[in-house]
């Protein structure tokens, strides 16, 4: 396998909204952003990935683009971003930024100018298509509820919108269209950003003549999904926009690619793949609900530790997986991965280490180094969300009480990854001086960056230690390279494994059970390299005993 710039490296969201406020508006900002630069550098992250900073109406947080030349207002001007740029290059970082390229905003040039003439060309970079039988020319179901189809006003068309109406399809199969997207990805790459998160990809092929698929909800609707997984040719366009773009600049690309077709893995991430990476989103699925989050299912820790395996399995001689354990559209990792004795320091620090050892490019999530957690909302108007609101009323349809509904919401909205960046216990957390634009969690007063700063025990100081240990001259080759080997793969509670090349085997492990267990090491332990609960002792024979949430990173 090819050896490339960013194998080694340790990646971080960043979700601009929540992450820094420094001018008091209550909103996240570029220069929050670099005021924070020498925390994420002690940290000791590489890549930065900033969550859409582009104009927008933000009827989707900025996964709406209105304009993607311009950043938008409430988090700064081009000026500040340049020295962003400048900022992190001289720490030898890297920044990415989103690429959302499946629709646009309704607000974009294109979209109003479709709509002044929805027979001329620029509706021909959408999908503007007739009814059927009085109605939408299909039955989809897009990705926040309600029809994918909008009526053009003044006319007998629809037009496409897998996601909220406000986010228009782009039409991938006009040249023009591609062109010009081509043209703006290098604009950037010539700025110096090291490369992009392309979002939502897979959508942008679609069925020729959009046919029904079988009705699979009370709505009478059929999930879009069916459409995109039986679209055939996504590859043309994306080994196109990577040869048009990426290859030219050695650019660094993450895929958010949900529904792909069984054995194209290769197709997508190995040597001559469409990205760089993409992330590994099989334990996620793992809760997914069959009609919703109401339906949402519990964790079973033997069946996350299988399908993790297995995913690091499949990708072994294919390429690398990008891992996470949280994202801006996900629920926080330690409420949803750690069984309930395990939701404690202890237990967020044992998750860092399993989850950030595993082969593959590690993306942290902000906040994740801190063990921030989900947060309850008592009403629905607490909610920022989109998708939020659309599951909660998804909830009630299908008779759920309001306290389930919101439940629900609890378990997995988006927006408990949303809430700002807790950095102190000054109020809101000391993200603003002003009103947060969403609450923060009300649990900042104990979990705040300025108490585990110094305190040498914090999840904040682990996370240091680990990164570090990651990227340390003697071991990082091991972790980034080695072999990914499971070990005592039906032990109850105990999620561990090998990485090993010819110079080291290291074994990563922590007891996600309530209760102390004993297993055998395979080969002696010579070192420790990392501890979770201060550990400094290694057993002198092969058996290791770790207490419940204990984790142990240990050189054989
Ligand atoms: O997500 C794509 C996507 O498939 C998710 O919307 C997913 O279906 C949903 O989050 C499940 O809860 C990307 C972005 O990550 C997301 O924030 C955007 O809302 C979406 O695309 C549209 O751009
Ligand atoms: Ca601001």
């Amino acid at each position: 396998m090819k050896k490339n710039w960013w194998n080694g490296k340790v990646a971080y969201q960043i979700w601009p909204k929540s992450f820094c406020d420094a001018n008091g508006d209550g909103i996240g900002d570029l220069q929050g952003i670099l005021s924070k630069l020498d925390y994420l550098q002690a940290l000791g992250v590489d890549i930065l990935w900033l969550s859409p900073i582009y104009k927008s109406p933000f009827v989707d947080q900025g996964y709406d683009i209105a304009d993607y030349y311009a950043i938008a207002e409430e988090f700064g001007t081009m000026e500040e971003f340049d020295r962003l740029l400048a900022e992190t290059k001289k720490r030898g970082m890297h920044i990415i930024m989103d690429l959302v390229v499946n629709h646009c905003s309704d607000q974009h040039d294109w979209f109003q100018k479709a709509l002044a003439d929805p027979h001329g060309e620029y509706a021909e970079r959408f999908y503007f298509l007739p009814g059927r039988d009085g109605g939408p020319p299909s039955n989809y179901r897009g990705y926040f509820g309600g029809s994918t189809w909008e009526p053009v006003p003044g006319t007998e068309l629809y037009y496409l919108h897998m996601f909220a109406k406000e986010q228009p399809d782009l039409n991938w199969e006009n040249p023009v269209v591609r062109q010009k997207i081509y043209n703006m990805v290098n604009w950037w790459l010539e700025k110096g950003l090291a490369g992009f998160r392309i979002d939502a990809i897979i959508n942008i092929k679609k069925v020729p003549g959009f046919p029904d698929y079988p009705v699979d909800g009370p709505d009478g609707l059929a999930s879009c999904t069916k459409m995109v997984e039986a679209a055939k040719g996504v590859g043309g366009f994306l080994q196109e926009l990577k040869r048009e773009t990426f290859a030219k600049h050695d650019a660094f690309t993450v895929g958010e690619v949900f529904n792909m077709k069984e054995n194209e893995l290769a197709e997508f991430i190995g040597d001559e793949g469409h990205f760089s990476t993409m992330f590994d989103f099989s334990a996620h699925e793992l809760t997914f609900g069959e009609n919703g989050w109401y339906d949402s299912k519990p964790l079973r820790f033997e069946d996350w530790r299988r399908t993790l395996f297995a995913a690091q399995k499949k990708v072994e001689n294919v390429g690398f997986w990008a891992n996470i354990i949280e994202n801006h559209d996900e629920p926080r990792g330690v409420s949803r991965y750690l069984p309930s004795h395990a939701q404690n320091e202890a237990g967020a620090k044992m998750l860092g280490t399993t989850s950030l050892l595993l082969r593959g490019i590690p993306f942290i999530f902000q906040g994740q180094e801190i063990g921030m957690t989900n947060c309850r909302r008592t009403d629905i108007s607490q909610y920022d969300d989109i998708n939020t609101k659309d599951q909660y009323q998804v909830a009630l349809d299908a008779g759920c009480t309001v306290e389930q509904a919101l439940e629900a919401c609890y378990v997995n909205s988006r927006d408990n990854a949303r809430t700002p960046v807790q950095w102190s216990d000054a109020p809101h957390g000391g993200f603003t001086t002003g009103q947060p634009w969403l609450a923060v969690n009300p649990n900042y007063t104990t979990i705040n960056v300025a108490e585990q700063e110094g305190r040498e025990d914090s999840v904040l100081n682990h996370y240091r230690r680990l990164v570090a240990l990651r990227k340390s001259a003697v071991y990082g080759e091991t972790f980034t390279y080695g072999a990914f080997e499971p070990v005592w793969e039906t032990e109850p509670d105990i999620l561990a494994y090998l990485r090993r090349d010819e110079a080291h085997t290291i074994l990563v492990a922590g007891n996600y059970g309530p209760e102390a267990r004993t297993v055998t090491l395979p080969a002696p332990a010579r070192e420790l390299l990392l501890s979770n609960l201060g550990r400094e002792e290694l057993p002198a024979g092969t058996a290791l005993t770790l207490a419940s949430c204990e984790s142990a990173v240990i050189l054989l």
